[in-house]
């Protein structure tokens, strides 16, 4: 499928209230973006990493994809985008490849960093995604300054910023939060709830029951969404907009989903118990689109499982691409670290 360019969910606003207009095509466009983002993270996790090809940690969003997804239905191609270390739906949203992304992991040319990290802190300004900061919380009041600086020239975009549970209990999360609310500055804040921030349960990092039960502390809109269906999550993002666009300044939705993996590659998540592995299975946010594609009668099981064949085979090209990209030349080490001029 490659790069299907930006795609949009269309919508109807009456009474403050916005309707999604869901159709077969949003469907499929959603349904496709998600099954991409989990082969290329499974080839990465289950099969690259093992087979010692990947040059640095991997962080994948197995049981997340509705919320990148859903996002990036919601956003304008002007919005800026912040992405965290499971949203990498956002970055195929946005016209980013699969074999770039796989490079990247692999440390090559080819990849977004031109082979400088092999991990995820990739980012294309071109397309208006800044790089994951990998010190937790630490994007939001980056993110804040991003806002700032579309209030400050008057342009109709909004900035959205991806973090986690246990991001919202770090200082500059409410630091970035707070000036953004004081500020009114254009902000989406998307916290996804996977109950655990590494190994830690949500009730062992916050006292709150909720992350949404921040936002009042600040003076702005919280809501809480379920995370697994990909439509909510966008409809919410869609309102989210809507208000951080029309002045009223930041909002902040919670993604309430669940991590179906470890934290990362190396991590089994042993400390995470069984009943909720297999809860939350149940509640897989692909296989759900999919139940809903059926029952609508947007997609039957052929075109479905259409849809896995085509992007398995891409994944499969992207690789073999990516295996061939060379591994960037050490005379060119301090190329563009600090710079385009090095
Ligand atoms: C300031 C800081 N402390 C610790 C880490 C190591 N670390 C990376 S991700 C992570 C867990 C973050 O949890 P959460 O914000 O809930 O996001 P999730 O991984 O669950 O999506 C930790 C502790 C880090 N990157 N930055």
């Amino acid at each position: 499928m490659g790069a299907v360019g930006p795609v949009r969910a269309t919508q109807t606003v009456r009474n403050n209230a916005v309707t999604l207009e869901l159709d077969s095509g949003l469907a499929l466009s959603a349904l496709r973006y998600m099954i991409l983002t989990r082969e290329v993270e499974d080839r990465i996790e289950k099969k690259l990493y093992r087979q010692g090809k990947i040059v640095g940690g991997v962080y994948v969003g197995r049981g997340q994809e509705a919320i990148a997804v859903g996002a990036g239905l919601a956003a304008e191609p002007d919005d800026i985008l912040f992405p965290c270390h499971r949203d990498l739906g956002l970055y195929f949203m946005r016209g980013v490849l699969p074999r770039q992304v796989f490079a990247q992991y692999m440390g090559r040319v080819g990849g977004l960093t031109r082979g400088k990290d092999g991990n995820m802190h990739m980012g294309d300004l071109n397309l208006k995604i800044v790089a994951i900061i990998s010190a937790i919380g630490a994007a939001i009041p980056v993110a804040a300054g991003a806002a700032l600086s579309l209030k400050y020239k008057g342009l109709p975009h909004a900035t959205f910023v991806f973090f986690g549970d246990g991001a919202t209990s770090r200082g500059d999360w409410h630091e970035g939060v707070n000036m953004a609310a004081v500020l009114k500055l254009p902000l989406v804040l998307i916290c996804n709830n996977n109950m655990y921030a590494y190994s830690t349960p949500l009730e062992k990092q916050m006292a709150c029951q909720n992350v949404a039960d921040r936002g009042p502390a600040y003076g702005i809109p919280s809501e809480i969404v379920d995370g697994n269906d990909v439509f909510a999550v966008c409809q919410a993002v869609r309102r989210a907009r809507e208000h951080a666009c029309s002045g009223q300044g930041p909002y902040l939705i919670e993604c309430k989903t669940f991590r179906m993996t470890g934290h990362a590659a190396h991590d089994a998540g042993l400390y995470v118990p069984k009943h909720l592995w297999e809860e939350w299975a149940k509640k897989d946010p692909i296989e759900r689109l999919e139940r809903l594609m059926r029952t609508r009668g947007w997609a039957d099981q052929a075109e479905i499982d259409q849809v896995y064949k085509d992007v398995r085979n891409e994944v499969d090209e992207a690789i073999d691409w990516a295996e061939h990209s060379p591994y960037p030349d050490p005379a060119e080490l301090l190329d563009n670290v600090y710079g385009p001029e090095g």
